[in-house]
């Protein structure tokens, strides 16, 4: 069986960031894991050029629209490139293929009855490039999911029967139950589509940066509506709507997303597959957001990363095993130079590249770089019998996306090399003339060397190309095979010195973020408040309207390790927004008792990070000597209703 691994395609109105960058890592690993396992993987990336919000771009920056697309499309591909993204396709939207298989698909929707025309009437957020009905607007006016202000649009369109795929999602859905993953963010869909699904509009004629309608539709007021556009690609790039080439590949075995475009392919996605009768993704794997040093990134506060400018200083595959190990997937993560400095000193420098240095310079005083594993299940079964349990722990962790425990397992091969080296001591089995235990341990720390680097060939395939030369073997399906499946050790062979592979990093590389506004005057305006009688502080409507408050449902709980006080909630508020919160209620609420239960929140809140850990929001509590007590809705409400 074939896989077929796809990325978002990403839009061209701004330079790659470290968001796009990890998606991208993601399914880079996935693809080079299935192909080490022998799996024939097609591996499908691009850009997103379409669309209201790309034109204007294009115009702020004073350049025709297909040349502003060109060059940033261009700089994704370079960027992927030079970070050596191992993808099959790089497809465009503004690919004439791709246009092509867009009508086509719009014909075929049009035919089965799927597609009318009528008056769309509503608001649009260029930004997020969707339509919004008034009654989910923040205050009448701005996006509920970025925030921005939305435009009103009145005009003709044609509509997609979203409707009509309501019950068939949801079957789906109950029948496929790894279909969204993580799971927990399946709720959030299944919530939305049972909320009720309207028909989507699927064309605009205000503007004309987008496929044209079909000829056969004798309509050519309309572009196509730039989220059908964009989420054929992933057919188009097979051959859809031309030859079928690489049809072959259908369905995707992992569309990865980020949690803010879920929405999108797990909803529209499928029904657009089920109308043009064809079958869906296996899963759709939806990761979270990355901050920076606990603050979202944007251009406004300038502390947006640029993934060129890390991998420059700290080398593109220590960004990788950083990003893979750093979060689970799902879940929001934060780069900090700190935590990543961290990481490069204690687990690649320290545990791998030590151990590495040590074999290296072991070998060549006790036997000439030679090394033999002929004595090592003798003296170490111990130690060869603990390998291959975690060895064989591995292949689920990275088939359920869980990157950071094959990581977290996979150094625990490290542990076990560094251990017997400390146990053995093969210089003192030296000295007291025992060579052949003190070369048994040298070879089972190059053969705990030679699989581990396999393993982790994915995630820094270079490096561990350079380990596997040293230890002179090749890392390719058939070693996978012999020192993975078939558990045997390396044969007879002569070590390569190769230098340090990871330099210890002492200082930041780069410069810090910008600084967040300083905390201090929040502090001093907590004191004045305090100090001021209650009654004398008295505030505007308008003041109080600046906090958002709403009802969330508690989807996810968790005690935070090392801490007395702290549980780790993810809080679903409506819309497909899930917020993280660290709440210091531990002692009053096991995490248990909060699952599923119904919260208050204060959704704007700026991110804070506690414990190394983001929280992006608060709940409402009342406390006094007696204890604390969560404030929730009298009745049940539905998630994201606002408070007020
Ligand atoms: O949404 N943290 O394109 P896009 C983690 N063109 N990931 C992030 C991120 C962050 N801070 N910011 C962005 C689009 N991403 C559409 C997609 S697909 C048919 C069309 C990642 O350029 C994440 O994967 O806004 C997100 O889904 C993707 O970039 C969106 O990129």
């Amino acid at each position: 069986m074939s896989k077929y691994i796809t990325t978002p395609i990403y839009y061209v109105n701004g330079e790659a960031h470290i968001g796009h960058a990890y998606t991208t890592f993601i399914a880079d690993t996935m693809t080079r894991y299935e192909k080490l396992k022998g799996e024939n993987t097609y591996f499908l990336t691009g850009t997103d050029e379409h669309g209201q919000k790309i034109e204007e771009s294009a115009q702020k920056n004073g350049k025709p629209t297909q040349e502003f697309a060109d060059e940033i499309s261009a700089s994704f591909k370079n960027l992927w490139d030079e970070f050596e993204i191992n993808y099959d396709k790089f497809i465009r939207t503004t690919d004439e293929d791709h246009k092509k298989g867009v009508q086509k698909a719009f014909e075929v929707m049009h035919a089965k009855g799927d597609i009318y025309k009528d008056f769309y009437e509503g608001h649009y957020c260029v930004s997020c490039e969707t339509f919004f009905p008034e009654t989910q607007l923040i205050d009448g006016e701005y996006c509920p999911d970025c925030g921005r202000s939305t435009s009103v649009v009145k005009e003709e369109s044609y509509f997609f029967r979203l409707s009509k795929y309501e019950d068939a999602l949801l079957k789906h859905y109950s029948d496929n139950p790894n279909f969204i993953l993580p799971r927990s963010r399946a709720n959030e869909v299944i919530n939305f589509v049972k909320g009720g699904l309207r028909d989507l509009s699927v064309t605009r004629t205000s503007f004309t940066w987008g496929v044209k309608m079909p000829e056969s539709m004798h309509d050519d007021k309309h572009v196509m509506y730039v989220w059908l556009d964009a989420l054929l690609n992933y057919i188009t790039a097979l051959g859809y709507g031309k030859d079928n080439a690489n049809m072959r590949y259908w369905p995707a075995s992992t569309q990865f997303v980020g949690k803010d475009i879920l929405r999108f392919h797990a909803i529209y996605w499928p029904a657009f597959l089920m109308s043009l009768d064809l079958p869906l993704p296996k899963r759709i794997g939806a990761h979270g957001w990355w901050t920076r040093d606990g603050e979202k990134m944007s251009k406004s506060k300038g502390n947006v990363i640029a993934p060129k400018e890390v991998a420059d200083v700290y080398g593109v595959e220590n960004l990788r095993y950083f990003m893979l190990r750093e979060v689970p997937f799902g879940q929001d993560g934060d780069f900090s130079q700190r935590a990543f400095i961290d990481r490069i000193n204690s687990e690649l420098s320290n545990d791998l590249g030590n151990l590495l240095n040590r074999i290296i310079g072991m070998s060549g005083k006790y036997s000439e770089y030679e090394i033999d594993s002929v004595d090592v299940e003798k003296f170490h079964k111990k130690e060869i019998d603990a390998m291959n349990i975690i060895l064989d722990s591995l292949d689920s962790y990275m088939e359920n996306l869980q990157t950071h425990r094959y990581l977290e397992e996979l150094w625990k091969l490290f542990s076990i090399g560094n251990k017997a080296i400390e146990e053995h001591a093969p210089w003192v089995k030296m000295k007291e003339d025992k060579k052949d235990e003190a070369l048994a341990t040298v070879a089972l720390v190059a053969n705990i060397l030679a699989k581990a680097s396999i393993m982790l060939s994915p995630v820094m395939p270079k490096t561990t190309n350079i380990v596997a030369d040293a230890l002179n073997f090749t890392i390719d399906n058939s070693s996978y095979k012999e020192l993975i499946l078939d558990k045997k050790l390396l044969k007879l062979f002569n070590i390569k010195v190769v230098p340090p592979l990871f330099p210890r990093v002492d200082e930041p590389l780069m410069p810090e973020a910008p600084a967040a506004e300083p905390n201090k005057q929040e502090d001093d305006k907590k004191e004045v408040t305090v100090a001021a009688k209650e009654e004398d502080n008295l505030i505007e409507i308008g003041q109080f309207f600046e906090t958002s408050l709403k009802v969330g449902v508690v989807i996810e709980a968790e005690e935070v390790p090392k801490s007395k006080t702290l549980l780790k909630l993810q809080v679903d508020l409506g819309n497909g927004v899930i917020k993280q919160v660290l709440a210091g209620i531990r002692e009053f609420y096991s995490a248990e008792s909060l699952l599923n239960t119904q919260v208050c929140v204060v959704a704007n809140l700026k991110p804070a990070k506690l414990m190394g850990m983001v929280s992006e929001g608060m709940l409402l509590a009342a406390k006094d000597e007696d204890g604390l007590c969560l404030i929730r809705p009298e009745k049940p409400k539905k998630a994201g209703t606002p408070i007020g």
